[in-house]
């Protein structure tokens, strides 16, 4: 059964445009994780990513998770930057493969070696496109990608429909963690002209009411955003960047 991604696309359609809050198992304390979660659900979030590039994975996964699911009753998807990032207490995994990187362990190397473990834990398996736009930060450089340059949205545009044509339901556009700007709103317009299946998700940059705004408008299924929670609390930013959000999906309708 396909409960959080029933769960996603019932949010996306609701809403338009639904909002995911990243955290990063080295920055987040789980003892605060409960009090986040509960605040994050307050302003509007829809479910928790847990992972990243660098992060710690086992135990530190394991007790973040735990303390989210305390705090909220919100969906918790892993998006593991390696096989440490598996935990049993997850809701659901991004099942993803990086199609940009030039290395195969990053596009079903990796994914081979933890697909036991994921039906192990029975946690559900949503599969995922990963594409990483330049700079592509972190994620960029440890998956060892062959950028998509950030002004040739055409290039997004044709890994992202690959994606739907090799069946991944949902599509992931990633500038990269922390990066100075998010993806531009004509990228995320020309994939969504040529995907019309699956889900796309845009995350890396993303600090502001108006650029989730914009980029709502553009047409983006979900919006992640990580980097800001740390820099500004749950308080000093996600209520506006929802607000955006709303305000973009509600200009898209007009
Ligand atoms: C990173 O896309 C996510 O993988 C979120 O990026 O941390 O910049 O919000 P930020």
């Amino acid at each position: 059964m396909k409960k959080v991604e029933t769960y996603l696309n019932q949010k996306i359609s609701e809403k338009g445009c639904i909002h995911i809050a990243l955290i990063d198992p080295d920055k987040c304390d789980p003892a605060q994780a409960p009090n986040m979660a509960t605040e994050a659900k307050k302003v509007g979030t829809d479910a928790f990513m847990v992972g990243g590039s660098t992060s710690l994975g086992g135990e530190f996964v394991d007790n973040l998770i735990r303390g989210l699911k305390s705090g909220a009753d919100l969906p918790t998807i892993l998006f593991p930057g390696s096989l440490f990032g598996i935990s049993k207490f997850a809701d659901a995994v991004w099942f993803m493969s990086v199609l940009n990187s030039t290395n195969s362990y990053y596009i079903t190397g990796a994914q081979a070696i933890g697909s036991r473990m994921v039906k192990a834990y029975n946690v559900e398996a949503i599969p995922l496109g990963y594409i990483i736009i330049s700079p592509g930060g972190t994620a960029g450089f440890i998956s060892q990608v062959n950028a998509v340059p950030y002004d040739k949205p055409e290039a997004a545009a044709i890994y992202a429909l690959a994606a739907q044509y090799m069946g991944m339901r949902f599509v992931y556009l990633e500038r990269g963690s922390g990066v100075d700007l998010p993806i531009t709103p004509t990228m995320v317009k020309i994939v969504k002209k040529l995907v019309n299946e699956s889900k796309i998700v845009v995350g890396g940059g993303i600090r502001t009411k108006e650029q989730a705004r914009e980029i709502a408008q553009a047409g983006a299924d979900a919006i992640v955003t990580g980097t800001v929670i740390e820099e500004k609390g749950i308080g000093g930013s996600l209520r506006e960047i929802i607000r955006g959000i709303e305000e973009g999906v509600h200009a898209r309708q007009a």
